[in-house]
């Protein structure tokens, strides 16, 4: 008798926040990265994605709807994830004849921020891992976080670091099929779990100049670009996981800010150049910086990826001090958003 039942999982996926920032691919199709980078998870209460995958032998053809709207799913970064699950699981069903042909079915994959997609929130990050997940536990494929990163990098290259809670980093690798391009914990969020961020919503638009064609304008035309993906970064992997390991809060602002600005002066010397930030984003540079000297020691530190919006890692015990400066003292500021910056990813099913 034919197999019509429809097969179901759902997870959730986190954002994450670079202090060391991507920017830069050595080859566009596999999203392998010119540099390697690192990031704090967001809590999954504040900022998430959630999906489900479904597979069915009665589906008519592979479906993705995000917030309600029915996606394309013909690009190469969809069909390279569900190409690679689908082999996965494949493997399986060929080791075992008892299991249900799902790598012939249809998917149709139902997914939901908890935040607008437009914000600049590195949507694309906790979707793309949300997907790869929810078809991992739909095929019941064995693959752990690392391997599944693999996969989800080729969705969206900072996607591979959603799929760990806490501290990430993103290794670059140096093989020319990415096999060691690919997403290891640095530490839990158990690790250091004082870590909070807030985000400044400096513009809810969608940004004018997207981080696929950006980062390649940067590579192809800057020449302050190599000395900072060869030189600059690797000393500063380093030098914060470091940071992270010995929770030496001073250090991860002071790398976190610095790499922060010369990603956004990397952008300035493309031709032509980018701006991601405006006035507000420069004021909230300006107000942290002061924040930090009247403290007499670094208790706050901004990054801001490819938009105006600001994100301020800060120490729980220095909540007050800093998030009273910046809400006293920032003008043209749409919206807050306290969120926890660091937390476990836990499977919902
Ligand atoms: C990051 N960004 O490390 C950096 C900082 C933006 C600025 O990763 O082309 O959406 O999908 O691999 O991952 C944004 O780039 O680009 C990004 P693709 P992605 O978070």
């Amino acid at each position: 008798m034919a197999d019509t039942k429809v097969y179901t999982a759902s997870t959730t996926a986190p954002v994450n926040i670079a202090v060391i920032k991507y920017w830069g691919k050595r080859d566009t199709k596999l999203n392998l990265p010119t540099n390697s980078s690192l990031s704090v998870t967001l809590s999954q209460d504040d900022l998430r994605t959630h999906t489900t995958a479904a597979c069915s032998s009665t589906f008519s053809t592979d479906t993705l709807i995000l917030n309600g709207e029915s996606q394309d799913v013909s690009g190469a970064r969809q069909q390279a994830c569900f190409r690679e699950l689908r082999s996965l699981r494949a493997a399986l069903e060929s080791a075992n004849s008892t299991l249900p042909k799902l790598s012939t079915f249809p998917l149709l994959i139902v997914s939901e921020n908890n935040f607008p997609t437009a914000a600049g929130l590195a949507s694309s990050a906790a979707g793309f891992a949300a997907l790869v997940r929810a078809i991992a536990n739909l095929y019941e494929l064995p693959q752990n976080p690392t391997e599944l990163s693999r996969i989800a990098r080729q969705g969206s290259g900072s996607a591979c670091r959603s799929l760990f809670g806490g501290y990430v980093s993103w290794e670059q690798g140096t093989e020319t099929d990415g096999s060691d391009s690919l997403a290891l914990e640095v530490a839990p969020a158990s690790h250091w779990p004082q870590m909070k961020a807030a985000i400044l919503v400096v513009s809810a638009a969608k940004k004018g100049v997207s981080s696929t064609s950006g980062m390649q304008a940067t590579v192809a035309t800057s020449e302050l670009f190599s000395h900072r993906a060869n030189v600059v970064v690797p000393q500063r992997m380093e030098k914060m996981k470091q940071a992270i390991k010995e929770r030496d809060f001073e250090t991860f602002a002071d790398l976190t800010m610095k790499d922060s600005n010369q990603f956004h002066a990397v952008c300035l010397d493309t031709q032509p150049p980018i701006f991601y930030l405006n006035d507000v984003s420069r004021a909230a540079i300006r107000a942290v910086d002061e924040i930090n000297k009247k403290a007499g020691k670094k208790i706050a530190a901004y990054t801001f990826d490819a938009g105006p919006n600001a994100v301020i890692y800060y120490l729980e015990e220095n909540e007050q001090a800093v998030l009273g400066a910046l809400n006293g003292g920032l003008e043209g500021v749409e919206g807050w958003k306290n969120v926890t910056a660091s937390a476990d990813v836990s499977i919902e099913e």
